[in-house]
């Protein structure tokens, strides 16, 4: 299916992207202020809080390899098929993710290099890198973001050294403050694969959450409490095409669970892709925004891509230190009534979920103006407003008695991270906006 705003918003010359043509067709979703943050590598500037989480990671995995592959472009084979994504899987829909063409997209998770670095024969790696989704737009989430995929696989004969490494890695862990909660189990939902020998399934698993609570504890150890209030972190199950079992690791965060990772034990049939059928083993993918948030106290996502000094001078390689808000300027916010075209449905699929573990499904509905995806919205709100716009929230929703058609209210909220906004300027981004939903997505003002 092809969203109504992907073919206006796609350029009409072909994308170069590090000296690489590819050729525009209807897949073609990229907006150039994506296209911009290709090269910016925050990940790899020393001061950086991400790259200070990402070589604390690094360091705390000292027997992994870590690897930090040049280009977000990857084939959607390599992003998608070889990882066991069904066809319609939602992650995959124009309104998720950024194609250039149908053959090649912007990564959206470093799980797309899982195969790969397998078949490179590597078993204990590490995997930095920026990754790109269309997605809402509030104080955690940004369509691009950082990602750290973690990995350990042991040839089969290698197994039998899990449990004293289990042992070890369970004595360190009793001197961990934190309380780390995990009521999950083992169950048709979320089983050990039939392949595996359930003792090994086990251990590999007993292996994977000691390892993760261990960094968890490099990382938090610190911190083990927050205003008083001891520090939260639970472990729940999860759902990926590519593991099982699957789990996701959150922490408490400003009155709500915040998301810090997914894992698993990877599929059989990963590992047998990339050409090693004889190993079995673990993988985690670590958002590096979400963590930093938490263990730097930065309020905003938005934050990370600033050029202030004010924010740079704050952080110094090495070291985790809270970081002190400089003055900011005051919002400023619009709201936007409007109704959908008559008989459209809407999609909010992914509300908080994340694109690639699952929910919702790709619409088959297709055609301009049928369907209305709160992504596309926001993404026409970024292509306009930037990082001037920090939140879009629904904030009222309707549907007429009589003729059954839909409106939304959305409040559009502006921040200059920098300066402050006048009036003038706000109305004059609200407008561009508003022309441009009503011209791409068929919509009336209220
Ligand atoms: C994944 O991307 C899987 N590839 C993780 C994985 C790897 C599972 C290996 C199993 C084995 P998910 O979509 O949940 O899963 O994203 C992983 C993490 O990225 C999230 O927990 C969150 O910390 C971060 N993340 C996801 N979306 C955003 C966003 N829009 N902005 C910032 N961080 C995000
Ligand atoms: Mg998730």
């Amino acid at each position: 299916s092809t969203s109504s705003s992907s073919s206006s918003s796609a350029p009409r010359q072909p994308y170069v992207v590090n000296g690489q043509t590819y050729q525009l067709d209807e897949w073609s979703n990229t907006p150039p202020s994506i296209l911009s943050k290709v090269n910016r590598n925050i990940h790899r500037l020393p001061s950086h809080p991400i790259s200070i989480l990402r070589q604390i990671v690094e360091d705390h995995f000292s027997s992994h390899t870590a690897l930090s592959p040049s280009t977000p472009i990857v084939s959607v084979h390599q992003n998608f098929d070889e990882l066991g994504f069904p066809p319609d899987h939602p992650g995959r829909s124009l309104t998720d993710s950024y194609y250039l063409n149908k053959e090649y997209m912007l990564r959206t998770h470093t799980s797309a290099h899982e195969v790969e670095s397998y078949r490179r024969g590597l078993d204990k790696w590490l995997l930095s890198a920026d990754v790109y989704r269309r997605d809402e737009i509030d104080s955690s989430h940004y369509p691009v973001f950082h990602q750290m995929e973690g990995t350990s696989v042991w040839s089969l004969d290698q197994l039998h050294t899990l449990p004293e490494l289990n042992k070890e890695l369970a004595a360190q862990l009793e001197k961990c403050p934190i309380q780390i909660e995990d009521n999950t189990k083992i169950s048709p939902s979320n089983p050990y694969q039939a392949h595996h020998d359930p003792i090994h399934a086990e251990q590999i698993t007993q292996n994977l959450k000691h390892s993760l609570n261990s960094l968890i504890f490099r990382l938090f150890g610190k911190q083990a409490t927050k205003d008083g209030e001891p520090l939260r972190v639970r472990w729940i199950e999860a759902y990926f095409p590519f593991t099982t079992p699957s789990y996701e690791v959150e922490v408490w965060w400003e009155g709500e669970w915040l998301e810090l990772l997914g894992c698993g034990v990877v599929m059989q049939k990963t590992l047998d892709q990339a050409g090693v059928p004889d190993k079995a083993g673990w993988a985690f993918g670590l958002g590096l925004e979400r963590l930093s948030m938490v263990l730097f106290s930065i309020p905003d996502i938005r934050l990370f891509w600033t050029q202030d000094p004010r924010f740079h001078t704050q952080f110094s390689a090495g070291k985790i230190s809270t970081f002190k808000p400089y003055s900011r300027y005051p919002p400023c916010y619009k709201d936007m009534s409007f109704w959908l075209p008559q008989g459209a449905i809407s999609d909010t699929a992914g509300k908080g979920s994340g694109s690639v573990a699952g929910g919702g499904g790709v619409s088959a509905a297709g055609g301009k103006g049928r369907v209305f995806h709160e992504n596309d919205y926001c993404e026409i709100v970024r292509e306009v407003a930037g990082d001037l716009v920090e939140t879009v929230t629904l904030i009222d929703e309707f549907t007429h008695p009589k003729t059954s058609r839909q409106s939304k209210c959305y409040r559009l909220n502006y921040r200059h991270m920098d300066r402050s906004l006048s009036n003038e300027e706000v109305n004059e981004l609200q407008q561009k906006v508003q022309d441009r939903v009503v011209e791409e997505m068929g919509i009336e003002m209220r």
